[in-house]
């Protein structure tokens, strides 16, 4: 196999099933107890703002109770022990990537750990509720939301992400269905841009096809032994 230099890795809720965080479509998945148009759209928080800052907040504290899994450590030691470029473009808001010692990462669909000010769009470190309306530490304003991309927003950093999948040789899939876009696409472009592609989740997924190779198994082994595979070529 060709040396690669050049790594782009999605990650998805599947990365940190194992860790004990619901993922989306699974049974009793988040949007089976949750309807998406409620609690992840701006119209839903127009609508009924207490419900939304509520499903956040709920979803913040549960990372108190979280730890990151063998699949967040393995991208940890390969982001320290890879000597090319490599990029973690995940869908996930939670922070078990950067718990494992990850520092090369790009949270696609915004974080639980900040707030974004509606009034100056300025950010802020969060790890408190939003659902008592604190005062946003820039402006003093009571306009804070989750700093997440919800349904018909624009994801952060496209342009950061697609200059990435120009240059990679390998973009590799980790634990995501491939049934959001933007994201759910970046196969076929890296793909189409020369890139090698692999999957690595528990079962196949709706971009499953357009993968050279997929793997099916738990992120908590199959990420690990790939780790290992790519330190030792
Ligand atoms: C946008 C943050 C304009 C909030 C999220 C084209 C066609 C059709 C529709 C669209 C389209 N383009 C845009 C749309 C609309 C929409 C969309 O995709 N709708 C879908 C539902 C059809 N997309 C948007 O609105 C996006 N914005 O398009 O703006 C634009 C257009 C072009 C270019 C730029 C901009 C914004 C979407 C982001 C919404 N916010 N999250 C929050 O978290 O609350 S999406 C959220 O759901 C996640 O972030 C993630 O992206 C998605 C969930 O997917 P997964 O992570 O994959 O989780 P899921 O449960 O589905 O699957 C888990 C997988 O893991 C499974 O396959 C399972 O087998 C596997 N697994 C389970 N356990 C394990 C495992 N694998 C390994 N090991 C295990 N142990």
């Amino acid at each position: 196999m060709a040396e690669i230099r050049n790594i782009v890795i999605l990650t998805g809720a599947g990365i940190s099933a194992e860790s004990g965080i619901d993922t989306f479509r699974s049974a009793g998945g988040l949007w089976e107890q949750h309807r998406v148009e409620d609690v992840a759209t701006p119209e839903g928080f127009a609508r009924d703002p207490e419900l939304v800052l509520g499903f956040y907040d709920m979803r913040r504290e549960a990372l108190r109770k979280v730890q990151p899994n063998a699949a967040h450590a393995a991208l940890a030691r390969l982001d320290r022990q890879f000597a090319g470029e490599l990029l973690i473009v995940t869908q996930n808001v939670d922070d078990l990537h950067e718990r494992a010692g990850a520092r090369r990462i790009l949270h696609m669909h915004g974080e639980l750990k900040s707030a974004l000010c509606i009034s100056c769009e300025m950010r802020s470190p969060w790890d408190a509720t939003l659902s008592d309306r604190p005062p946003c530490p820039v402006c003093r304003a009571p306009s804070l939301r989750p700093d997440v991309v919800w349904f018909g927003e624009m994801p952060y950093q496209m342009d950061r992400i697609y200059s990435a999948l120009r240059e990679a040789d390998l973009f590799v899939s980790i634990g995501t269905s491939g049934a959001v876009y933007p994201a759910a696409g970046f196969v076929r472009d890296a793909r189409d841009l020369g890139a090698r592609t692999l999957e690595l989740n528990l079962e196949r997924s709706e971009g499953s096809a357009w993968f050279h190779e997929s793997r099916q198994g738990k992120a908590g082994e199959l990420v690990p032994e790939w780790v290992d595979e790519v330190l030792i070529s």
